[in-house]
């Protein structure tokens, strides 16, 4: 939708005359700028190959995109991570950068005063507002599993869903069922995208996503009414084209062969790969490596010492064991030629010195012996990347509650 439809609307503030009304200062929303571009390096129209400044000066002229939020089977998490911003904080700016009229923890009202809100906000912006759902839908026993004002969840989202522009599944849960839909799934929890196939939809998953992919979501649509490039997951590739493996820092331990075998071991303590502690990073397509929460350098799992559980993959999070290692489908063994960070020194023999000509052929057998590294049981035949061998932590498809 241009933005002029949206400024026909009765929402006709421009982000710049929003913040300058509310003294919000213009080095905060440079920084603000700034964050966005390091949450959407490229990819992003409104950032793509721009300074801060002409962030700035593209943002301030658009129109304050009206915004309504509905939860439903959700922790919250996903608004609480967008709460922690801290540069600028969530409610010094971003409010005043999107037009949120209806979040139902953020706002003062409740009951039927909440109720008549969300209607008045429906009516006025209908066919103009992005709908964000955070949260998955129940839909088992037709969907008894949770209300809202005496109406069923699934209805709801019928409703509201349906007379919204687009719709920005926020989270896990929103985007394909999340955690209450992992097994035994008692309510049949399920994403928008099951629900509403044929609408325009965003998924931006993870347990919590990054906040700023949100933000350059809404402000692409706010911009120029388009949605970012997506997968074949619905999620926009400025965010999601890449694994966490390619730019993980314990990567040069990966590749050298260095793993955590148990926590608290000296490898944990010196910062050691992950990936046989279940590091799902291979395996994750996610910007987290890169772009940490809440603009603190090394806040993502991986940074405080905890192995990827993958929860921006519908296959994974919830569906598979945390400590089940994963399999290698894109990542080569490393090269057997790579020196170990850690060598045991010794002298050099006559004999090994005359050994040296049978170097190129034992290049061959290094190779498969570099791959022996990523077993995590000594004497394993099998070839890296095949399952782990049977053991009772590693359990079918989908995880029970305690194996999560
Ligand atoms: Fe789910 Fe979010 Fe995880 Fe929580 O949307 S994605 S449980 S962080 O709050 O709903
Ligand atoms: Fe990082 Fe995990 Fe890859 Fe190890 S397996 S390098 S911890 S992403
Ligand atoms: Fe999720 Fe893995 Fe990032 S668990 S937050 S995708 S590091």
């Amino acid at each position: 939708m241009p933005t002029s439809t949206i400024a026909s609307a009765a929402v006709i503030e421009t982000i710049e005359e929003r913040l300058l009304r509310c003294g919000i200062s213009r080095r905060s929303f440079l920084l603000f700028c700034s964050s966005l571009m390091v949450a959407a390096p490229y990819g992003l129209a409104i950032t793509d190959k721009k300074t801060p400044e002409e962030v700035a000066a593209g943002l301030g002229k658009v129109v304050r995109l009206p915004v309504i939020w509905l939860h439903f089977q959700d922790c919250t998490g996903c608004t609480e991570s967008a709460l922690q911003t801290s540069h600028p904080g969530f409610g010094d700016l971003i409010l005043n950068v999107i037009s949120l009229e209806y979040h139902e923890t953020l706002m003062a009202g409740s009951g039927l005063q909440a109720r008549q809100a969300l209607d008045e906000a429906v009516k006025k912006y209908s066919g103009k507002y992005i709908l964000v759902v955070e949260g998955s839908i129940p839909t088992k026993d037709h969907g008894i599993y949770m209300k809202m004002a005496g109406r069923p969840a699934l209805e709801v989202l019928a409703d509201i869903g349906g007379r919204a522009a687009a719709i920005v599944a926020i989270g896990s849960c929103a985007a394909w069922g999340g955690i209450p839909s992992a097994d035994p799934d008692p309510t049949g929890a399920v994403g928008v995208a099951d629900l509403l196939p044929n609408k325009s939809i965003v998924n931006i998953p993870g347990c919590p996503p990054n906040p700023y992919t949100l933000l350059g979501v809404l402000l692409q649509y706010a911009a120029d009414g388009t949605l970012p490039e997506a997968d074949e997951q619905r999620r926009p590739k400025f965010a999601f084209d890449r694994d966490i493996h390619e730019h993980c820092p314990r990567r040069a331990h990966f590749d050298a062969g260095n793993f955590v075998k148990q926590y608290g071991d000296q490898g944990h303590r010196e910062g050691w790969c992950l990936y046989e502690m279940g590091c799902k990073g291979p395996e994750t397509h996610a910007g987290c490596s890169t772009r940490h929460f809440n603009e603190i350098t090394d806040a993502w799992p991986i940074g405080i010492g905890a192995p990827c559980i993958g929860c921006t993959e519908k296959s994974m999070a919830f569906r598979v064991p945390m400590f089940q290692v994963v399999k290698l489908h894109t990542i080569a063994a490393p090269p057997a030629s790579y020196a170990p960070i850690a060598t045991t020194h010794g002298t050099i023999s006559p004999l090994a010195t005359g050994l040296a000509g049978l170097g190129v052929g034992a290049l061959a057998g290094a190779g498969y012996m570099a791959s022996r590294k990523f077993s995590k049981v000594a004497d394993d035949e099998s070839a890296p990347g095949s399952p782990p061998p049977k053991s009772d932590s590693a359990a079918g498809p989908k995880a029970t509650p305690g194996g999560v």
